[in-house]
């Protein structure tokens, strides 16, 4: 009998690096992305020598939470998650950061000490595991049990946009064109098809009156006829507007995600709709789950492993709604290759997975890995390499993590609404329900 080689993976190491990356002017109901938005690069190091990565949001309440939840990780196994999960309950979050705050950029529901701590902990799950998977020779799906298909699914995440952000404003161009009417939005969608090869097609609404943007969507059902459609206008509308667009977009719409802010708003909607609902925003923890089902507010969750905890809650959701009959697929918010690698994983272990996952990265020009992640007929191939599957470019991060230095701090916290007032001052963040 041979002995297995032993592998130290005692945690030694837990390298944080925010950094800027370049974001186009993105629309959505609060306001336009910011020409650079934050994100977190995380590096887990273990004493036989392994790094893991991981991402996360970069704000700076995300940064204040990460390096000491990071530093309960060092001495530790990288196997050791679940201890750190109950051990994180006692990391103290400035209490400004919750006060029943609306999470400004995310657009996910009202801030709680457990969303941003998870947010943090997700990356460090990650990250463990990446690290774990490079050293035992594994793929981070052989770790979650095991992928039941090679491809994951990916919709077209179309928004409307300008050409580009305000004169005078220093950032990266894009070739991409201005979408701000049902043609543009058209023209979009046919790059992203020409470029990508997706197949089924998620427009971020509130943006526009709901008929301006019930017209997008008729434009997008005639020029790809029978393809899967969905509008999201974060919560914009109020139950009436919300029932109107269901009426109107009924027979092209896979579902309506978020059209009213809240599970009793979703579930007055749905009780009178045949259109299936779907949430990141009223069903965004564990504890929200119960009455939204109960409710039968929503017809299909999309999780997060950022901010729902990691892969393995990911898969704990996934299991939920498979008890409860409710759909389940992925949300996105401005995200680099390694967490696409993330949700690739773990998607790729979930049975009950049947709806293309939205993704922001074909948006995203910048990246920190030696080779970008690709979509091929709308799918990312799931990796068997150990790990992630992904390696760092260490120069790339750290030209990203000295923008973020040399920033004076205005663009260290994604504010839409703030991004919006460069170009228009008088713009306030739209009282909800917005039409
Ligand atoms: O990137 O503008 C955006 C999105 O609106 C994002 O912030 C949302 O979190 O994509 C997300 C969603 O589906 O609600
Ligand atoms: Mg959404």
């Amino acid at each position: 009998m041979t002995t297995p080689p032993s592998r130290d993976l005692t945690v030694t190491e837990v390298r944080l690096t925010p950094i800027l990356v370049a974001d186009p002017p993105l629309l959505n109901t609060q306001g336009v992305h910011q020409p650079y938005t934050p994100r977190l690069i995380v590096e887990v190091v273990t004493a036989d020598g392994t790094t893991g990565l991981g991402e996360t949001y970069g704000d700076t309440k995300y940064l204040d939470l990460a390096r000491p939840l990071a530093d309960r990780l060092v001495g530790r196994r990288a196997g050791d998650l679940n201890r750190l999960f109950t051990e994180a309950d006692a990391v103290a979050v400035d209490a400004d950061q919750v006060s029943g705050k609306v999470d400004v950029g995310g657009l996910r529901g009202v801030q709680t000490a457990d969303k941003l701590r998870l947010s943090v902990l997700s990356a460090l799950e990650v990250a463990c595991l990446d690290a774990l998977g490079k050293s035992l020779g594994l793929p981070v799906h052989a770790l979650l049990g095991g992928k039941v298909r090679d491809t994951v699914d990916y919709s077209a995440y179309l928004f409307y946009k300008w050409a580009g952000h305000p004169e005078g404003v220093r950032a990266e161009k894009d070739d991409w064109g201005a979408a701000l009417d049902p043609a543009g939005v058209v023209a979009q969608a046919r790059t992203f098809t020409e470029r990508y090869g997706f197949t089924s097609f998620k427009l971020k609404g509130g943006v526009f009156p709901p008929d301006e943007e019930i017209a997008a969507v008729r434009a997008l059902a005639a020029a790809f006829p029978g393809h899967p459609l969905r509008l999201d206008p974060n919560g914009a509308w109020s139950v009436e507007t919300s029932l109107k667009v269901a009426g109107e977009l009924g027979d092209v719409l896979e579902y309506l995600e978020d059209p009213a802010l809240g599970t009793p708003a979703m579930a007055e909607v749905a009780a009178r709709t045949g259109v299936p609902l779907a949430t990141n925003m009223c069903v965004t923890t564990f504890a929200e789950i119960k009455e939204a089902f109960t409710r039968d507010a929503v017809q299909v969750v999309l999780s997060d492993h950022h901010y729902w905890g990691g892969l393995r809650n990911t898969q704990q959701l996934a299991a939920v709604c498979r008890t409860f009959g409710v759909g389940v697929s992925m949300h996105s918010n401005t995200h680099l290759g390694i967490s696409l690698a993330a949700m690739t994983h773990v998607a790729a272990t979930v049975p009950n997975l049947h709806h293309a996952c939205d993704s922001h990265y074909p948006w995203q020009s910048e990246d920190v890995l030696t080779e970008r992640l690709t979509f091929e007929n709308g799918a990312v191939r799931v990796s068997d390499a150990p790990g992630l599957g992904v390696e760092l470019d260490r120069d790339r991060l750290a030209a990203l993590h000295r923008r973020w230095l040399d920033d004076d701090g205005t663009l260290r916290d994604r504010d839409d609404a703030a991004a919006m007032r460069v170009a228009h001052p008088e713009w306030e963040t739209p009282a909800v329900p917005r039409w």
